[in-house]
């Protein structure tokens, strides 16, 4: 029999772990099991993949970037990338807001389950890391990002994932640099990197191998560490409010790729499927990227000069999901504990998720602690913070899995507005994700 497409193997993976997941729950000694034999097979597959993000960009940014005829080109690219994120992250905020003071999910909330919410959460001590994280990325200075982009050790640079800006940085050095030494004295490095993009693209396409049993992993995983059942629903119709945002930015992307780039909306979708479904599942852009790349440049036409840089730069600072999650939440929470909120607060919140989405790391969790920093924008007393949080954490692991497929295909949609706009937007390379192996062998 044929082999199920990629998305199908995924999909039945995260099927039944959401099943196995819900039959743990039921016996003694499910939930230890499942964090202590399952939960791993999941964890080793998101470092494998977050380990080949590193190779990756390296080896496509260099690539992408030597392989341009000029610097000029790339110069162009690199502006029509920040501010086509700039603009679809504005989107995804003011859809959040509109929607959150449409909707009012906070004024609902009953001062019973303000009391609960804070009784079983206010204390956790991923509450408390979240906002001591918060705290410290505040008290930097403005620069400090800038900073924090120059690596002094390109071996160290390559080694700790959420300093992926700094390759970044290095590579689009290193692939200038690369431009100006001219053709003959580049080509030998070129034709390593060019070796190294086959070899990394080869490792992810093995590593998704195992992608069916990871997601199964995660997603039993996700089910037995879900909280108490009447936190989660009183908290549904902010869930709901962040949800239906989601949904509607799927749908701008949808009407952006079909309107300015003439292709296919739904098959633009079920082409980019792979690696929204590993975002979902991982909850992670860093761990996705990989597979964004392959499926943007491999299945949809985007040429690696483009997404090389496009791609990595978008999981590090475009991420429309998370926006719009921390528009909405910090309404919701000023709404529940009755904080009024000015319009000028609300503008306040437009500019500061912006900044924060762009702060906020690829990793699990990470929008939550820009929350913070939003938070702190809009005048919320500090004193309150483990209350806010207590507020939204019950529900925060579903919605982190949501707006991380935003955020993936958030960057997706970009790397194509942006290659069409170069006249870089080609022909797929490959039909299914196994004809890879043919086109690598
Ligand atoms: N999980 C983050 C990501 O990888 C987003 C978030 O935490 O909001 O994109």
């Amino acid at each position: 029999m044929k082999k199920l497409a990629l998305h199908w193997q995924i999909l039945i993976g995260m099927f039944l772990g959401l099943i196995f997941g819900f039959i743990m729950l039921q016996l003694s000694w499910g939930v230890g099991f499942v964090e202590n034999w399952i939960n791993p097979v999941g964890t080793i597959f998101i470092k494998l993949l977050k380990l080949i993000a590193i190779p990756l960009i390296l080896a496509s940014l260099i690539k992408g970037i030597s392989d341009l005829k000029d610097i000029s080109k790339f110069r162009n690219i690199g502006l029509r990338t920040i501010i086509t994120y700039v603009f679809t992250t504005v989107i995804a905020i003011s859809i959040g807001l509109m929607l959150v003071n449409v909707l009012q999910p906070g004024n609902g909330v009953s001062e019973e389950t303000i009391a609960k919410l804070t009784e079983t959460y206010a204390g956790d001590s991923n509450v408390q890391s979240k906002i001591e994280e918060a705290t410290r990325q505040k008290e930097s200075g403005p620069l400090q990002f800038l900073v924090d982009m120059v690596p002094d050790n390109a071996i160290n640079a390559m080694s700790d994932n959420s300093l992926m800006l700094q390759v970044i940085v290095f590579a689009i050095f290193l692939g200038i640099s690369l431009l100006l030494i001219g053709e003959k004295r580049a080509k030998p490095l070129k034709d390593v990197f060019d070796s190294l993009n086959y070899v990394v693209l080869k490792m992810v396409d093995l590593i998704m191998l195992s992608a069916p049993y990871a997601v199964f992993a995660l997603l039993a995983n996700v089910v037995v560490s879900s909280g108490d059942p009447d936190l989660l629903f009183a908290l549904l119709k902010y869930a709901g409010t962040v949800v239906l945002g989601l949904l509607l930015m799927i749908v701008f992307y949808l009407i952006v790729v079909g309107t300015y780039t003439k292709k296919n909306p739904f098959w633009f979708l079920k082409e980019i499927s792979p690696a929204q479904l590993l975002a979902f599942s991982t909850s992670s852009s860093a761990a996705t990227l990989p597979v964004t790349m392959e499926r943007v440049e491999e299945h949809i036409g985007v040429d690696k000069e483009v997404s090389s840089f496009v791609l990595p730069v978008g999981a590090t600072i475009n991420m429309d999901g998370t926006s719009l999650y921390q528009a909405v939440a910090a309404v919701f929470i000023s709404q529940a504990l009755a904080f009024d909120l000015t319009f000028g607060d609300q503008l306040t919140i437009v500019l500061t998720a912006l900044l924060a989405s762009i702060g906020s790391a690829a990793v699990p969790g990470a929008g939550m602690v820009m929350l913070v920093i939003v938070l702190e924008a809009i005048g919320f007393p500090a004193d309150r913070f483990p209350i806010a949080l207590a507020l939204i954490f019950a529900v925060d692991r579903p919605l982190d899995m949501c707006r991380t497929v935003i955020n993936v295909t958030g960057d997706a949609t970009v790397s194509m507005i942006v290659a069409k706009s170069v006249g870089k937007l080609g022909k797929p390379k490959v039909e299914e994700w196994d004809d890879h192996y043919d086109e690598v062998k």
